[in-house]
């Protein structure tokens, strides 16, 4: 392929409710979708991270920048295009896997229409749906808390995740399991809110059984998560930490984490992705799906991940109305506790013209 044109598309769409989490409050999706056009068809993919940069270093306006002047370039100067041959090409620019993410994606997406082929067919995908867990927001109470689980349970989510922070970890999660009890899988997500010195707090939880602890020490420290995972029976997991396969590779041989948070945003795309996924499998850890409130285009192509035989977890691959009244592509509906994993070629779905141009606060051409 040749790439003939990169847009970005602005969009803000209002999520249900407000979802709270150690780093901050969102109220709203603020992201860019990116649009490339080929000469032999079109792409689109996400950009997953937030304006303001804290649950990783990148933002929304700085990924635009970097984009424009230093990874599509590099993309529209590859005489023969295929997704595979854009991490080569950005390999010089450093980090900003995030951003790396959403060109690889939709150059993937425009190269899979054209073969006719479905993301997931692309991945080696094993499954026609993926259970679905929730990534339940911290809460003003825990009655309110256990109002929202109750109404995801009755919904069908097989798995529930909750957002802890020092001061509301051990009394949120005995609630959940006293009203709900001891089978319902479920798990903790601390996005980097604690330290080594809270190893004693957090073995409190130990005695509730959970699937893992999510991230609890700051982003990289793989030493201190190991330290940790040494004085806790709780699987720990990594998010934040683990940024391609090496780092997965050596955070497992070093027992940094007993199971893998797979973001394909944080990992640099798709192809990175399903690298963590068979290094992890290789060694029989555990992997899931993990989310960064996506609209329906970043939903689409995580659906099609989660369907590979190493995700052995339920992801936060939640249904659309967990997030949206409107979602900006036909909406993901939850069946008996699953989402269907798309079948039509590339990430196997677009944004609906007319609910694009309602959310869309700008649009930019990248490159033409
Ligand atoms: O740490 O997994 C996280 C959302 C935004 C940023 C980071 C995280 C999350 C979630 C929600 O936990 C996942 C989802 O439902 O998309
Ligand atoms: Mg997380």
């Amino acid at each position: 392929m040749k790439l003939e044109r990169v847009e970005v598309v602005h969009v803000a769409i209002p999520l249900v409710s407000p979802f709270r989490t150690s780093f901050g409050t969102m109220t709203t999706k603020d992201t860019f979708l990116l649009r490339v056009v080929t000469d032999t068809a079109e792409g689109w993919s996400e950009f997953a991270a937030d304006p303001q940069p804290r649950y990783c270093s990148e933002f929304v306006a700085g990924a635009e920048l970097v984009l424009r002047d230093f990874l599509v370039p590099r993309a529209a100067a590859l005489p023969a295009l295929t997704a595979a041959l854009v991490g080569p090409a950005v390999s010089g620019i450093k980090g900003h896997e995030l951003a790396k993410a959403a060109l690889e994606t939709a150059v993937l997406d425009a190269e899979l229409r054209s073969y006719g082929m479905p993301l997931a067919v692309y991945l080696g995908a094993v499954r026609e749906r993926v259970p679905a867990g929730v990534s339940v927001g911290i809460k003003e109470s825990v009655p309110e808390l256990l109002d929202d689980v109750e109404r995801y349970l009755a919904e069908g989510y097989v798995r529930i995740k909750l957002k802890i922070e020092p001061g509301w970890d051990v009394e949120p999660v005995r609630a959940v399991r006293e009203r709900f009890g001891a089978a319902l899988p479920l798990q903790v997500d601390a996005n980097t809110a604690y330290t080594l010195a809270d190893a004693e707090h957090l073995r409190r939880l130990d005695e509730f059984g959970l699937l893992l602890i999510e991230e609890p020490l700051d982003e990289n420290n793989l030493y201190g998560h190991a330290r940790l995972q040494s004085r806790l029976a709780t699987p720990v997991c990594l998010d934040e930490s683990l940024h391609n396969a090496r780092d997965t590779a050596a955070a497992i041989a070093m027992d940094a984490c007993r199971v893998v948070n797979v973001k394909p945003a944080r990992v640099g795309g798709y192809l990175e992705a399903r690298r963590i996924h068979d290094v992890a499998r290789a060694h029989g850890v555990p992997v899931w799906c993990g989310g960064m409130l996506e609209t329906g285009v970043g939903r689409a192509a995580n659906l099609a991940l989660a369907a590979l035989p190493g995700f052995t977890l339920p992801g936060d691959t939640s249904a659309s109305s967990r997030y949206f009244a409107e979602d900006i592509t036909e909406p993901f509906v939850l069946v008996d506790g699953h989402l269907p994993v798309p079948r039509t070629p590339g990430i196997g779905v677009e944004p609906l013209p007319g609910v694009l141009r309602r959310f869309t606060r700008a649009r930019r051409e990248l490159y033409r």
